[in-house]
C-alpha cells in the first residue's frame, strides 16, 4: 500500500457512510425565482418638430422717414424676441418666429414691389406698412394672396374700406383724427380762420380733407388750402401766401420731416399763427427739426400717452433700454405682432388661412389698449390725444373719444345738435328733420348699447 492511496480510500468510505446515513437521494433544488423583470420603459417621445414662421415687416428704412421706419421695426423685433424667448407651441410644434424686414422707402410703387417679395417668400402674415400711401396698394397684393396684414400706423380710412378681409389696423383712423383736430382748431385753439397744407400723400391729403370738413362743421373758415410733397424742404412760397391771409391756425397734414422745417420757416417769415399737425408730426424729431419754433405748437396722436397705456411703462422701459427713445408707433407695431400671434394660438395653426378668421375676433389686452376690431378691420373705440410743445418736449393736453361712454356722449351731443338745428327750421321741414334726427340718434344709441353689451359680456367671460 502506498501512502498515497490511504486518504482517497478514507474519503470514499466516508462518502458511502454518509449516503447510507441519509437513507435518501438528494432532492433537486427548486430553481431560483426569476429575477423581477422591470416594466419596459417607453421610448422618450420624439422631440417636437420646430417650425419657423416668417412674419413680414415693411416700413421706410431709408429716406426722410427712416427714423420712423426703424422705430416701427424695433417694435416688431421686440415682440418677436419676447415670443421666441417664451418658446411657443402651436399645432404641436415649437415655433420660431423670424422677422423678414423690408424697406419700401415710403414710396407706393416700392411698397407693391416689396409686398410681392413677401408673398413670394411665403410669409405667414405682414406687419405694416408704416405709410398709408404704401399700405393701401400693398393691401391688394396681400388680399389676393390670402395673407393677413396688420398696420400699426397707417391711418387713412381707405385701407380698411376696400372690403379686404386681410386688412387690419391697431390705431384709430383719420376720420376720427381729422374730426378731433378740426374741432380742436376752432374751439380749443380759437381758430376762426385756418390755413391748410398737405403733402399730397394718402395720409397727408386724407387727414387734411377730414380736418377741413370738421373745421367747416364747427364754424371755422378755411382761408386757403396749399400743397407740398413728402420730399420738400423749402416752404417759403406757400408760407408767404398763407401769411397774407392772416390765419389763426396753420394745419399741416404730413410727416415730421416736413412739419419741422415748415414750423421753423413760419417763424423766420414772421407768420404768427399756431401750428397744428397730426400723428405724422407728433415726434421728438419734429421738435429737433423745428428747434425753438416748435415751442407752443400742437399735434395729435391716435391713442393715449405712453404712460397712460395699460402696458406703457413696462414697454417704454424695456424699449428704451434696448433701442433708445421711442419715436412714435413702436408700441402699436409691437401690439400688431402680438395680436397676429394671439390669433395663431387661438386657431392652433400658423397657416394664414386658418388664423386669419381669428384676427377679426381678437379681444386682446395690448400695451396700447384693448384691441378689438370692427367688421372692416378698424380698431374699435380709438382715442385721439392732443399734445403741445413745452420746454422742448411734447406735453400731453387731453384725450378725446376712445371709450364706449365717450362714443355715447358724442352721439347724444350730435343728436341734440341736430334736433336744435331742426327746431329753428319751420313747418314740415322742421318736423321731418326732427324725425330724422331722432331716428338717427336712436340708431346710434342702439348700436352703441349693442357694442357696450358685447364688451361687457367679453369682460365677464374673461
Ligand atoms: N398715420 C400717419 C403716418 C402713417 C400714414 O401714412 O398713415
Amino acid at each position: 500500500m502506498s501512502y498515497s492511496r490511504i486518504p482517497s480510500m478514507t474519503l470514499a468510505i466516508a462518502a458511502a457512510v454518509a449516503m447510507i446515513g441519509c437513507g435518501q437521494k438528494e432532492e433537486p433544488k427548486p430553481a431560483p425565482a426569476p429575477a423581477p423583470v422591470a416594466a419596459p420603459v417607453p421610448p422618450p417621445p420624439p422631440p417636437k418638430p420646430e417650425v419657423t414662421v416668417q412674419l413680414g415687416h415693411v416700413a421706410p428704412l431709408t429716406g426722410p422717414q427712416a427714423h420712423l421706419g426703424k422705430d416701427n421695426e424695433n417694435g416688431a423685433r421686440m415682440a418677436i424676441d419676447e415670443l421666441n424667448a417664451k418658446g411657443l407651441e402651436i399645432g404641436g410644434a415649437k415655433i420660431k418666429f423670424v422677422l423678414v424686414a423690408e424697406d419700401d422707402q415710403a414710396d407706393p410703387k416700392q411698397g407693391t414691389i416689396v409686398a410681392q417679395k413677401l408673398v413670394d417668400a411665403k410669409v405667414s402674415g405682414v406687419i405694416g406698412h408704416l405709410n398709408s400711401g404704401t399700405t393701401i396698394p400693398a393691401s391688394k397684393i396681400y388680399f389676393d394672396a390670402g395673407i393677413p396684414q396688420i398696420s400699426g400706423s397707417a391711418t387713412n380710412p381707405t385701407y380698411t374700406k376696400q372690403g379686404f378681409a386681410t386688412a387690419f389696423r391697431v390705431m384709430a383712423n383719420d376720420v376720427q383724427q381729422g374730426k378731433v383736430l378740426g374741432g380742436y382748431a376752432t374751439k380749443q385753439l380759437a381758430g376762426k380762420t385756418v390755413a391748410i397744407i398737405d403733402d399730397r400723400s394718402a395720409y397727408g391729403q386724407g387727414l387734411a380733407d377730414e380736418f377741413e370738413k370738421a373745421v367747416v362743421a364747427s364754424g371755422g373758415k378755411v382761408v386757403t388750402r396749399e400743397f407740398t410733397t413728402d420730399k420738400a424742404t423749402d416752404f417759403a412760397a406757400i408760407l408767404t401766401k398763407i401769411k397774407s391771409k392772416k390765419p389763426d391756425v396753420v394745419f399741416y397734414g404730413g410727416m415730421d420731416a416736413q412739419g419741422g422745417p415748415m414750423t421753423k420757416q413760419m417763424k423766420s417769415l414772421g407768420l404768427k399763427a399756431k401750428f397744428l399737425t397730426g400723428d405724422g408730426g407728433c415726434t421728438p424729431e419734429y421738435i429737433k427739426l423745428a428747434g425753438a419754433a416748435s415751442e407752443g405748437q400742437y399735434c395729435s396722436l391716435p391713442g393715449v400717452p405712453l404712460d397712460q397705456m395699460p402696458g406703457g411703462k413696462a414697454f417704454g422701459d424695456a424699449f428704451n433700454a434696448k433701442y433708445g427713445q421711442i419715436q412714435l408707433y413702436a408700441p402699436y407695431v409691437y401690439d400688431a405682432v402680438m395680436v397676429m400671434v394671439d390669433s395663431m394660438k387661438r386657431a392652433n395653426s400658423v397657416e394664414s388661412a386658418k388664423f386669419l378668421p381669428e384676427i377679426g375676433k381678437s379681444d386682446y389686452q395690448g400695451v396700447t389698449t384693448k384691441i378689438q376690431f370692427d367688421d372692416k378691420g378698424d380698431l374699435k373705440g380709438g382715442a385721439i390725444s392732443l399734445y403741445q410743445v413745452k420746454d422742448g418736449k411734447w406735453e400731453y393736453r387731453e384725450t378725446i373719444g376712445g371709450s364706449v361712454v365717450a362714443e355715447v356722449k358724442e352721439a347724444v351731443k350730435e343728436a341734440a345738435t341736430a334736433v336744435k338745428d331742426a327746431a329753428v327750421a319751420t313747418g314740415d321741414a322742421a318736423k321731418d328733420a326732427m324725425k330724422d334726427a331722432a331716428k338717427e340718434g336712436a340708431k346710434v344709441a342702439a348700436d352703441v348699447s349693442k357694442d357696450a353689451a358685447a364688451a361687457k359680456a367679453a369682460v365677464e367671460k374673461k
